[in-house]
């Protein structure tokens, strides 16, 4: 009987009050809906707070260790690691989620974090050094 196909914004819904006997059009003024969404205001908050080498995000590889070993930041961050041993070592998630290539010395291996949870990785060269994000 009532087919609502397509209510949109179009704005120039006049509700009349139709009563036909063929009954194919009883619209009875049900017809008050201005939804705008206003979608086209982008937010623009927090999109650039990147290239602040803040040591807060950042990961040092010294004598075979993550330092800090365990890394606190919240959703969004991009971390960063820094090899500063003179031998190879990578980045490797427990869970698969991130992966570096082989990082030599001074090479920098980033991955923004935008979920929040927490990341185990581990050195794919050295099993036994381990390290940790935490996401907020
Ligand atoms: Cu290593």
């Amino acid at each position: 009987m009532l087919l609502f196909t397509s209510v949109g914004c179009q704005g120039t819904e006049t509700p009349a009050v139709r009563e036909s006997t063929s009954g194919n059009q009883a619209r009875t003024a049900s017809a008050e809906k201005t939804v705008h969404q206003n979608a086209d205001k982008a937010e623009s908050t927090a999109a650039h707070d990147a290239q602040q080498p803040s040591p807060a995000n950042k990961v040092s590889i010294d004598n075979f260790t993550f330092n800090p070993e365990t890394l606190e930041v919240p959703a969004g961050t991009k971390v960063i690691w820094v090899n500063g041993d003179d031998v190879p070592h990578t980045v490797r998630s427990v869970e698969d989620a991130f992966r570096s290539g082989t990082l030599d010395t001074d090479d920098v291996y980033e991955r923004v974090f935008s979920e929040p949870g927490t990341y185990e990785y581990y050195c794919g060269v050295h099993r036994h050094m381990t390290g940790k994000i935490v996401v907020k």
